[in-house]
Order: structure tokens, then C-alpha cells, then sequence
């Protein structure tokens, strides 16, 4: 716009400060460099926020005005299938270290064609000449620069080629004297460089080699507790236990025991003990009169200590014997075996606990040949149909190093009961977990549930970006989660496998 004060004429322009917290100054600015109101085209006005969903987190990238992602200048955008942002690549040829907003560069230091930057430009390597063209020592240096990396990548796979004696992963018959005091299943992730599989956005993996840092969570068991506590409020999984262990347990507890009146049960990884007593109470209701001796085994004190505290609250248990195992699952077997215990079990049960041994057939095969005539031993783990199957099997060896299995659905377990020739009966249990505040970057609840879903202790602060943005872009992702409302609904279905006696 241009006007006419005193005689004089004037031009208007929108001038803008540089991007600040996605946030900058817009003014207008009259053609004699006096900033004014009113002149410029309020139409015309460029925008002071910009808003991103999810937020620009590849490098070089940043959010445009127009609320979608796009890299820097010097920089080109190259989109996933899905169209979000995948990476910025170097533009060739385009001098990359203008990071600054062109807008604002331009708008309020406007330098003249000075010496020092003639000087510069004389002598600056530039890749395009003149003509436009590429240089040919362009492809030369890139040439070179290809060499050098293959190189690089070969002596790092056979310097660091993970071989049994070079592992920093203690060996997983060594007891170790971590959070769960001399547990044999609980294993560190070692921080050695290590062959992984890395998963494009969504799906599709290629092998690489890279060095992870990444530390599994069930290392720092507050931590572990803190963020299954935080999971068990953001997810309908107990409720959906309790559904089950309401509506259809009490037709399986019915058919174990054969009329005696004492009980046998075992619960393995029974953390506070919640459901454990859920089941103890429909086991009573479906066998009046009898007593029952219940083998608790669960290696985390604290867990054991809180379980302790719920039955002190509760009186009307006193038909039941709790023997108190602080160990593993491996150690109780290995005390079982020790032992030459001849004693049988009517009724076991194993509850979102498999991941965290060495070998979970192996771990199954052992607790069903403890079961009685009649016995039931029950599995409760994450379906393959759930987020948790689709996270797993793009990202499990990114996530993690370790001997404990982890990332094991009842889809594995039965897989492998049926390479056996062992039957079973399964169940799908329905069950969703509200992950919206994964997404706020920053936010302190948000990291301990993807701390709990990845299984990587501070996943947020020791993961790769690249790692987190893929990561965080899946649990989105409709294989993973719904959305509705503002919230992001992960599918957390559970699956439940009963076995009886091996005949
Ligand atoms: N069954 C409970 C707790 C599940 S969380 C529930 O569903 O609410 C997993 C539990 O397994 C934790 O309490 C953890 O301490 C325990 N655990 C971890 N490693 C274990 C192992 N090797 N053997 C047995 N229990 C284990
Ligand atoms: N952390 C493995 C998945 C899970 N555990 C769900 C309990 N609930």
C-alpha cells in the first residue's frame, strides 16, 4: 500500500522478527524505516504462531506457517507415504548455514554488497558454477565421502560383530544383584554396538548397525512400578481382567480339584496382588469349605510388600496359606527342582509376567507339568492383534537388547503350543490405553507411559530423535490406536491361554 503525507510518498510493508518458540513479531513498517499502525493490508498480514500435529521433530525441519512440517531452507522435504514429514535432505548447491528466517534476515539487516562478503564469495568453494551445473569435484568429494563411510561401516561391524565373549550383557545364568535382588531372567541391555533392525516410519526394516545406549526399564524397578502404576490408570487392562475373572474363570475354576478340600495355587509375577485375590475369591465361591495354599512367587520386594499389606487388610482370607517367594520364576523352578518337591498344583497362573523371563515356552512347559489331575494353568499376555503386536514387531530390535524375551504375545505362546502338538483354549480380552500424553513433548506422564511401552528406561531422553519421531509416529498410527475426542486410544487387547494337565 502507498500514501502521500505532507507531500511526501510512502510505501507500506509487513516487516517480521525471526520464530521464537514457534511465536514472532509482525509489524508494519513505512518506506522511510518508521514502524507505523495502520498502512499495511491487515488481509496481507503474515501470521505470528505457527501450529504443527504432531510436532516437527525431524532434524532440519520446522513448523510452516500453513501448520504442516517442512524443512529449512537449504533443505528439501521428502514425505512419507503418508505424507508427514519423513526427512529433510541437503539441498544440492544451496548454502545451508543461513539458518535464520529469510524474512527477517532480509526485513531488518539489509547489508549492501560490502568487501568482506565479495572477499567471501571469491573465496568460497562453490558447488554450482555459474552456469547453474553441478561442479564435477561435487561428485568427486561425494564419491569419496561414499568410500570413507563404507569404510568406516565395515571396520565398525568387525570390530564390534557381537560375538559370546565380547557381550557386556552378564550371562544369563549369573544372578544379579540389581532391583530384583538376584533375579536370573531380569537382563541389562549392554550399551555395546549391536545389529539391529531399523523399521522406515511404518513398516518396512533394513539391517544396520548401530550403538545403543538404550537401558531396559525393568532395571530401576521404582521406575518400573511408577509407570505400571501410571499404565494400569490410562488403560481399562485390570477391568477387563476382572470382566474375565467374573464372567468366565468361575466355569474353569469349577472343573479343578475333583471334590477335594484342599487347594494347591501358584501365581507367578503377581505384583500387588489385585487380581490374584480377585481369583482366590471366585475360587472360593466355586468350592466352598476349602482351604488353599497359595505360592506367591514375585521377585520385586516392593510389589511383594504391598501384596503383603492388601491381605492384612483383608480378614475374610483366612482360609488361605500364602507362602511369600521373593525370586524369579527360574529361581522357583530351580528351588523346585532342588528340592525333588513332589507336591502338584490344581491351579497356576502367570499374568502379564512371560516377558520377563529368558525362555517363556520353556517357562510354561515347566508350570504345566506341575499340574494336578483336573489342574488349569492360565497365561495372560498382550495379543498379537494389539498395539503392542504391531510396536513389537517393527521396533523390537531397535528397543531393546537384552536375554528376557519381552516383546512375547500370547500369539508366540500359542504358536509354539501348537508346534508341540499341546492344546489350549484362548480368549481375546478388549482393552484400550489412553497414550494422548506421549504426545506433549516434555510432559512427565507422557514419557513414563512410553518409558512403559517401549520398555526402554527414559525412552524420551536416551532414544534417538529419529528413533522417538518413528516411534511416536506408530503408536499413532491406526495398526496401533484409534482417535477420538482430542485422545489417542491404544489397543491394548489381551489374550488368555488355559492349559490342563499334559496327559
Ligand atoms: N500380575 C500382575 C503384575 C504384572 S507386572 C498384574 O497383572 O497386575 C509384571 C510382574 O512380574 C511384576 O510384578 C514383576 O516384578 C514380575 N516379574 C518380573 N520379572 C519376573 C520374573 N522373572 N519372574 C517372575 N515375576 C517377574
Ligand atoms: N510391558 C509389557 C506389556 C504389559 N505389561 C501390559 C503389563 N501390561
Amino acid at each position: 500500500m502507498s500514501s502521500s503525507i505532507q507531500g511526501k510518498c510512502h510505501s507500506y510493508q509487513w516487516r517480521t522478527g525471526g520464530w521464537s518458540n514457534n511465536e514472532r513479531v509482525v509489524w508494519c513498517q513505512r518506506s522511510d524505516a518508521v514502524n507505523v499502525t495502520g498502512g499495511c493490508f491487515p488481509q496481507k498480514r503474515p501470521t505470528t504462531v505457527r501450529h504443527c500435529h504432531p510436532p516437527c521433530a525431524k532434524p532440519f525441519s520446522h513448523c510452516t506457517p500453513s501448520g504442516v512440517c517442512g524443512c529449512e531452507r537449504g533443505y528439501t522435504e521428502v514425505m512419507t507415504t503418508h505424507g508427514f514429514l519423513d526427512y529433510c535432505t541437503r539441498t544440492p548447491g544451496v548454502d545451508n548455514h543461513k539458518k535464520a528466517d529469510v524474512k527477517t534476515n532480509s526485513g531488518r539487516l539489509k547489508p549492501g554488497p560490502s568487501q568482506a562478503r565479495d572477499l567471501f564469495n571469491e573465496w568460497t568453494l562453490r558447488p554450482v558454477g555459474p552456469d547453474g551445473r553441478v561442479k564435477l569435484w561435487v561428485y568427486a568429494v561425494t564419491a569419496l565421502g561414499f568410500i570413507v563411510i563404507l569404510f568406516i561401516v565395515t571396520l565398525t561391524f568387525l570390530v564390534c560383530k557381537p560375538s559370546k565373549t565380547t557381550k557386556t550383557c552378564p550371562p544369563p545364568q549369573k544372578p544379579l544383584t540389581l532391583a530384583y535382588d538376584g533375579d536370573m531372567d531380569m537382563l541389562h541391555i549392554s550399551d555395546r554396538p549391536q545389529t539391529v533392525r531399523d523399521a522406515d516410519s511404518l513398516g518396512s526394516a533394513r539391517h544396520i548397525t548401530m550403538a545403543s545406549p538404550l537401558k531396559c526399564l525393568v532395571e530401576d524397578d521404582s521406575r518400573y512400578l511408577k509407570s505400571f502404576q501410571l499404565f494400569l490408570e490410562r488403560s481399562s487392562e485390570h477391568q477387563c481382567m476382572q470382566d474375565f475373572i467374573h464372567n468366565t474363570l468361575p466355569d474353569i475354576l469349577a472343573s479343578i480339584g475333583g471334590g477335594k478340600s484342599h487347594l494347591n495355587v501358584i501365581g507367578v509375577g503377581s505384583g500387588a496382588g489385585e487380581i490374584d485375590l480377585q481369583i482366590l475369591s471366585e475360587l472360593r465361591k466355586k468350592h466352598p469349605g476349602v482351604t488353599v495354599d497359595n505360592e506367591v512367587v514375585e521377585p520385586s520386594s516392593q510389589q511383594l510388600h504391598n501384596y503383603k499389606v492388601l491381605v492384612s487388610q483383608k480378614p475374610e482370607l483366612d482360609f488361605i496359606k500364602f507362602s511369600w517367594n521373593k525370586m524369579t520364576s527360574s529361581e522357583f523352578e530351580e528351588h523346585w527342582k532342588v528340592k525333588k518337591m513332589t507336591k502338584k498344583a490344581d491351579f497356576i497362573h502367570m499374568i502379564q509376567m512371560l516377558y520377563y523371563v529368558k525362555d517363556p515356552a520353556a517357562t510354561v512347559s515347566f508350570f504345566q507339568s506341575l499340574l494336578d489331575k483336573n489342574g488349569k494353568l492360565i497365561i495372560i499376555l498382550v495379543s498379537e492383534v494389539s498395539g503392542w503386536g504391531k510396536l513389537w514387531r517393527t521396533y523390537r530390535h531397535q528397543l531393546s537388547y537384552s536375554e528376557i524375551s519381552q516383546c512375547v504375545t500370547t500369539g508366540d505362546i500359542k504358536s509354539s503350543l501348537d508346534s508341540e502338538g499341546v492344546s489350549y483354549q484362548s480368549y481375546e480380552l478388549p482393552s484400550q490405553m489412553d497414550i494422548t500424553e506421549c504426545f506433549t513433548d516434555g510432559d512427565e506422564k507422557g514419557e513414563l507411559l512410553l518409558d512403559f511401552l517401549t520398555e526402554v528406561l527414559d525412552f524420551s531422553k536416551t532414544a534417538s530423535p529419529e528413533l522417538r519421531a518413528g516411534v511416536l509416529e506408530l503408536l499413532r498410527h491406526p495398526d496401533c490406536s484409534t482417535e477420538s475426542n482430542g485422545r489417542v486410544i491404544f489397543n491394548n487387547t489381551l489374550g488368555v491361554i488355559v492349559l490342563d494337565q499334559l496327559s
